[in-house]
């Protein structure tokens, strides 16, 4: 059987990451057999980043690649997409992942109110004596990572349109059909749906929540996701 090696469950997600999330879809529309098992802290993975999937073979890491590995094995993501449409899809995943996602990550790291929530999930295998300063200088580095990607030099009004620019385009998918491309998921959905689920679910008021949860295209696209996969 295959082992998704993951994050565990957060804020009603099967995963505080959505890259993980994304990889539990896949697997789950794959029709594989597979299992999860947490884990903490990925420094001794492939990439020093969840997801993992064990195979029989070997450990495959990055979702992206899980992905590949799951298309040799038979899975198709993008059934009956025209090749247009894959490349609309590409477009999307990119957007999701390398865009906002790093905002959502901003929203929970940055964000006073929402670190000590992250504080007593993530760092628990740390010993208690030692957890503030070594978590508060993991956090240190979260968000030096968050600059040098560049997503925290922007004002918070330019932040807003940014992201704002995303989900107009994102929505006009939706507007078009109940799933990204068409009536069914696709890899699109498995990427995009994620990241807006963890946008949503971050624990405090952010404008990124409301967000979401005022728009009715977003919102009810996110809860179908979450029911058309459903993840145990
Ligand atoms: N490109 C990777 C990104 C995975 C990723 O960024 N994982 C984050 C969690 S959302 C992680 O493991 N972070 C731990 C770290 O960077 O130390 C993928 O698609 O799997």
């Amino acid at each position: 059987m295959l082992t998704l090696l993951t994050f565990p469950a957060a804020f009603g997600l099967f995963s505080a990451s959505p890259f993980c999330v994304k990889t539990a879809l896949m697997l789950q529309h794959s029709g594989q057999r597979w299992q999860r098992s947490d884990m903490l802290d990925p420094r001794k993975m492939p990439h020093q980043k969840l997801p993992v999937l064990r195979t029989p073979g070997r450990l495959v890491p990055d979702s992206d690649l899980i992905r590949d590995w799951l298309e040799t094995q038979g899975a198709d993501f993008d059934k009956g997409l025209s090749d247009v449409q894959k490349a609309q899809s590409r477009a999307l995943i990119r957007m999701a992942e390398e865009h906002l996602y790093f905002q959502v990550v901003l929203d929970r790291w940055g964000n006073d109110e929402v670190w000590p929530i992250l504080r007593d999930l993530f760092f628990t295998e740390i010993p208690a004596l030692i957890r503030r300063p070594v978590s508060n200088s993991i956090r240190k580095s979260v968000l030096k990572g968050l600059g040098a990607q560049g997503v925290s030099r922007f004002s918070d009004m330019e932040r807003k349109d940014r992201i704002e620019r995303d989900l107009e385009a994102i929505s006009a998918f939706l507007w078009q059909s109940p799933f990204l491309l068409g009536n069914h998921p696709t890899a699109a959905d498995m990427s995009v749906g994620p990241v807006l689920a963890s946008m949503r679910a971050t624990p405090a008021d952010t404008p990124l929540t409301r967000r979401i949860k005022q728009d009715n295209l977003l919102n009810s696209y996110v809860d179908r996701m979450e029911q058309a996969i459903p993840l145990a």
